[in-house]
């Protein structure tokens, strides 16, 4: 069902900054179809997959499951999909999933939107959160945090040498941050 070309905007930003709840907004108002890569890695931590047990000790520790996992589901997806446009939450995580991203399905992103958040405030936003996450301790945000600043500051930094990052100030209320997120997506006119 593949006559058009893709359109893929990657979603980042530190544990807690937004990104989930900004996505929502994006797809009643633009269409995207919404792939958080966290949700697709727990969808298949709770089925019978061979990498069950796997992904469930990465995300309690919050570390990075390995690419090749990550990348086949995001994959499958969007196979399955009748919408060409994707907004693709929460990854890559680091420059080695976004290579193997792009090795493997052969496509970029036409643009990267970034949340960038103050860290107590993405910590306050977690602890408040309440639905049971087993990476919502302080002692997994902790590492969260850690691992974000390794590992997926370098993949912002590197869209944005490419002019492809959109930075948004996650600060504030949902509605104030969906208005800085509106105009990068009038302007592309998917
Ligand atoms: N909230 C939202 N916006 C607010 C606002 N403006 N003001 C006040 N509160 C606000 O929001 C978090 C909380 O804050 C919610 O309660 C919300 O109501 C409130 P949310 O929109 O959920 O933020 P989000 O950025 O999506 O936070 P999330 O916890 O989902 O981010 P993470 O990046 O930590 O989680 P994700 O699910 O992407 O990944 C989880 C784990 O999966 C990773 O740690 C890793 O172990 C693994 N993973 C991989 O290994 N590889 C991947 O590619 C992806 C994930
Ligand atoms: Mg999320």
């Amino acid at each position: 069902s593949k006559e058009v070309a893709p359109f893929i905007t990657f979603v980042l930003g530190g544990p807690g900054s937004g990104k989930g709840t900004q996505c929502a907004k994006i797809v009643e108002t633009f269409g995207f179809n919404h792939l958080s890569a966290g949700d697709l890695l727990r969808r298949e931590m709770d089925s019978d997959s061979e990498y069950g047990s796997m992904i469930l000790n990465t995300i309690r520790e919050g570390n990075i499951v390995p690419s090749e996992v990550t990348v086949k589901l995001i994959l499958r997806e969007m196979e399955s999909s009748d919408n060409h446009k994707f907004l693709i939450d929460g990854f890559p995580r680091s420059e080695e999933n976004r290579i193997a991203f792009e090795k493997i399905s052969g496509v970029e992103p036409h643009m990267v939107l970034f949340f960038d958040c103050p860290e107590e405030e993405m910590v306050k936003r977690l602890l408040s959160r309440n639905q049971g996450r087993i990476d919502d301790n302080i002692d997994t945000i902790k590492n969260r945090l850690k691992v974000f600043e390794a590992l997926n500051l370098p993949v912002v930094e590197y869209y944005a040498k490419r002019g492809k990052l959109y930075r948004i100030n996650a600060v504030g209320t949902a509605d104030e941050i969906f208005e800085q997120v509106r105009p990068a997506f009038e302007a592309c006119e998917v």
